[in-house]
C-alpha cells in the first residue's frame, strides 16, 4: 500500500531532521512524507527542501507564503496526495507528540475501516504526565464538548494522528472545510461521520513537545468553541449516500 504521511510545520527546525530520520528507520518501505511548511522564520522550509533533495521520492515539500493555519495546510496536502495516487494518507505533528512506530498499527487497522484515529482517550491511551493540569483538563474537556455536541462515535476527536483510506478523503467535500486550528480535526471527523464512514481507534501515548514552541493560543481555542456549534447546520445536507 502506497502511504503518504502529511506533516504540517511552522518553526519545527529542532524537530524535523530528527523526525525524518526516525520515520524512515521504521521497517515500512512503502511510506513517504509530505511536509507542508508555512515559510517558517526558523528555516524549517529550507531544511525540508534539503531533506527532499537527499531523499527523492520519499520526502516532498509544499511551501506556502506565510502562517495560514493547520487546517488549510492539511487540505492542500490531502489534495496533493490524492492527485499523486496515494492509497492511504496519514497525518502527524512534527513535534514527536505522536508515537511514530504506531503507524504500523494504524496501517493494520485501515484494512478494516475508513479512518483510523491514534487516540489518547480510548482504553489504553494516555497523555504526557508532564502536561500541566490545565492543559490536560482543556484537552479532555474539548474532546467531551465536541464529541457530545456532535454525537461523534470516537473518544479522541481533536487529535492529529490519523490514517485515512484514499477513498475516504476522495469522498469528502474538502473545499467546504473551514476550520483552521485543531478544530479542523473535529470538522473532518464530523464530515466523515455524516458520510457514514467507519472509524477505529488505536490507543496512543501523547508526549508533550520537547523542542520548539507551541502554536496553541486563545484564538485557536475560541475558534474551536464556536466552530463546533456551526458544524451541524453547515453539513445538514450530508448523509451516507452523498460522498462525492
Ligand atoms: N504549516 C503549518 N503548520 C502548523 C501551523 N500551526 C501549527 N502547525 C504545525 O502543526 C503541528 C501541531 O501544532 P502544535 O504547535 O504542536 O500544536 P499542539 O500539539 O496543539 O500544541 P503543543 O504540542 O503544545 O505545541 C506541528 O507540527 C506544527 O508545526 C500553521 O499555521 N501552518
Ligand atoms: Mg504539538
Amino acid at each position: 500500500m502506497k502511504i503518504t504521511v502529511i506533516v504540517p510545520t511552522y518553526n519545527e527546525a529542532e524537530n524535523l531532521p530528527r523526525l525524518v530520520s526516525v520515520f524512515f528507520a521504521l521497517p515500512l518501505p512503502e511510506l513517504s512524507l509530505l511536509i507542508v511548511d508555512d515559510n517558517s522564520p526558523d528555516g524549517t522550509g529550507k531544511m525540508a527542501d534539503d531533506l527532499a533533495r537527499q531523499m527523492p521520492g520519499k520526502v516532498e515539500v509544499l511551501h506556502r507564503p506565510g502562517k495560514m493555519g493547520l487546517g488549510s495546510a492539511y487540505i492542500m496536502g490531502f489534495k496533493h496526495c490524492l492527485q499523486r495516487g496515494a492509497e492511504a494518507i496519514g497525518q502527524m505533528d512534527a513535534d514527536f507528540s505522536h508515537p511514530l512506530e504506531k503507524i504500523i498499527e494504524l496501517m493494520g487497522e485501515i484494512e478494516k475501516c475508513d479512518i483510523v484515529i491514534g487516540s489518547r482517550y480510548t482504553a489504553g491511551g494516555s497523555v504526557d504526565e508532564r502536561w500541566p493540569l490545565w492543559r490536560k483538563g482543556l484537552s479532555a474537556w474539548g474532546n467531551f464538548y465536541a464529541r457530545t455536541i456532535l454525537s461523534l462515535p470516537i473518544q479522541d476527536c481533536t487529535g492529529g494522528f490519523r490514517l485515512y483510506r484514499r477513498e475516504t478523503l476522495a469522498g469528502m467535500p474538502l473545499e467546504r472545510i473551514r476550520s483552521n486550528g485543531y478544530v479542523f480535526q473535529v470538522e473532518t471527523a464530523y464530515v466523515a461521520y455524516r458520510l457514514g464512514y467507519h472509524f477505529r481507534e488505536v490507543p496512543i501515548y501523547f508526549a508533550d513537545r520537547r523542542w520548539g514552541k507551541s502554536k496553541m493560543n486563545f484564538r485557536i481555542q475560541a475558534e474551536a468553541a464556536v466552530r463546533v456549534w456551526q458544524l451541524p447546520p453547515a453539513y445538514r445536507d450530508l448523509h451516507p449516500s452523498s460522498a462525492v
